[in-house]
């Protein structure tokens, strides 16, 4: 067994254990026998601290101007920037998703915290007129507090980037708990915060599972729960949130789709559907699940995408070559294939895969084959519910509409796409398209971080990550009238 070195908890700009000394293995889903680290096992006292850090660091970090928060965020964005191939192989190794993958979500980091800093000189608000003589209105973003940040393991550094910079910069403190299955890249961040020299307190990591997770969610001093995950988690985080009036913003599935139309240019549908299925072993909230396909085409696409797919080279996320990774645990592995078992009990033809891969290499680690299935139908969960693996559905459709129709037939929203030459087919599907990503002749995954990222109906509540929207979730509006006039005057009273 490969050494694990001991990581710890950042709390209050201290390294320390957990109370409970217990700790936890992080596993290369490549290797499962390769255990990468042990990261510490918290509980609420643990939290309970963490909180305590937040709350004392906040009185003083609310009050340093916000270009300068922004400085610390761009020193950090620069030192990952710097250390970018040393982080990336970190997460390919972690997280198994290949090299060219774990640069992206790296690179993503360092766009989200560029993007990030240059708010500190923006947070804008409005300045406007008022009813009354010798009065001035204006209305500015005023911070929230503790917030409490919990992440996934597909985005180890993306997605926690998206959401300690823009809480950050808007002057909240923050308790983080990462993902069990991917905390080393985490832990990477924090230190490197630290070495931007970020004051203590500011932000405090506590690594553990769900029930870390939940005494962060409870905690009656955290003002904010940023939390992107499951549906099936989600909802309670809602519904604690819902009870006490916490504020909360949620990103959770999708069972995007693609839209191929007979005028499509076919081999950039083929590249884009086999991109957006199989990237991060399909392991994206925005992973192409179902592709529908024009009738007259349907056959052509179909044998182009069971080709394609038995030709994906799977392996070792660190090697050379390598398109597709391992799943990310045998948990989640097994999920993936009952879903297989049930897919083909509905009556879904599976076309390819549907295994756990084999071979000398792959017994070592998590990995799964790209599924195909055809003959798929609202009826059935693989049509309906998230699987968060390499498994797409293709399915034929007649005319335009009824493209549309399926794919709105869901209880998801996140993203989508269509390829097709015609300028009406797009600009239809950009307005009848329930989801909060459209892509015309692109992959369903690949969203840019300043432009907002979310969903529509379960897939979130209403909030979106990336852009200016970002900002929304981690501020508050706080509207400010200046009466001048030396007098009281009343509002809707004296305006005549
Ligand atoms: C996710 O799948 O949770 O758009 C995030 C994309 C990436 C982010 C995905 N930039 O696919």
């Amino acid at each position: 067994m490969a050494q694990s070195k001991k990581y710890l908890n950042y709390i209050g700009g201290r390294w320390i254990p957990a109370k409970s000394g217990k700790t936890f293995p992080n596993i290369n889903p490549a290797n499962k026998e390769e255990v990468i680290g042990l990261l510490p096992e918290s509980g609420s006292g643990d939290v309970d601290l963490a909180v305590k850090a937040a709350e004392k660091a906040y009185g003083e970090w609310r009050l340093v101007p916000p270009p300068k928060r922004a400085e610390y965020i761009l020193k950090a964005s620069l030192l990952i920037q710097k250390r970018k191939e040393e982080l990336a192989r970190l997460m390919t190794r972690e997280m198994g998703k290949v090299l060219r993958e774990t640069r992206g979500d790296i690179q993503e980091t360092i766009d989200m915290g560029f993007y990030v800093a240059g708010e500190g000189r923006r947070l804008f608000g409005q300045t406007t007129t008022s009813e009354l003589k010798d009065k001035f209105a204006m209305s500015v973003r005023m911070p929230i507090g503790v917030c409490g940040l919990i992440t996934p393991w597909n985005f180890p550094m993306a997605i926690p980037s998206w959401k300690i910079f823009p809480a950050l910069v808007c002057g909240n403190t923050v308790v983080f708990k990462p993902a069990e299955d991917t905390p080393l890249s985490a832990h990477k961040m924090i230190e490197i915060l630290e070495e931007a020299g970020l004051p203590k307190g500011v932000v405090n990591l506590v690594h553990g599972g769900p029930s870390t997770g939940e005494a962060i969610v409870r905690h009656p001093r955290i003002r904010l729960i940023s939390f992107t995950g499951s549906c099936e988690v989600g909802k309670l985080v809602a519904e604690h949130c819902g009870k006490v009036l916490k504020r909360c913003s949620l990103e959770m599935g999708g069972k995007n789709a693609q839209i191929v139309m007979e005028d499509a240019d076919l081999n950039l549908a083929l590249e884009g559907a086999v991109w957006g299925a199989y990237g991060t072993t399909g392991q994206r909230c925005t992973a192409t699940s179902r592709v529908f396909v024009q009738e007259g085409i349907f056959e052509k696409f179909k044998k182009m995408f069971v080709e394609r797919s038995r030709e994906i080279k799977i392996g070792d996320g660190l090697k050379e070559g390598i398109e597709m990774g391992p799943i990310i645990n045998e948990v989640q592995r097994k999920r993936v294939h009952e879903y297989v078992e049930i897919g083909k009990k509905e009556g879904a033809k599976l076309e390819i895969g549907g295994k756990f891969a084999k071979g000398k290499d792959l017994d070592k680690g998590f990995f799964y084959e790209p599924t195909v299935f055809t003959e798929a139908n609202n009826k059935m969960r693989i049509y309906r519910e998230e699987i968060f693996g390499p498994v797409a559905c293709l399915i034929s459709f007649k005319r335009f509409e009824d493209a549309i129709r399926m794919v709105n037939d869901t209880t998801y929203g996140l993203s989508s796409s269509i390829y097709s030459k015609d300028v009406n087919f797009a600009m239809r599907a950009i307005r009848d398209i329930e989801a909060g990503i459209t892509y015309v002749n692109g992959p369903t995954i690949g969203a840019e971080v300043h432009l907002p990222f979310g969903g529509v109906k379960n897939t979130g509540n209403g909030h979106r990550e990336g852009g200016e929207t970002a900002i929304d979730i981690f501020s508050e509006w706080k509207s400010v009238f200046i009466d001048y006039s030396g007098k009281l005057q009343k509002a809707q009273i004296d305006v005549d």
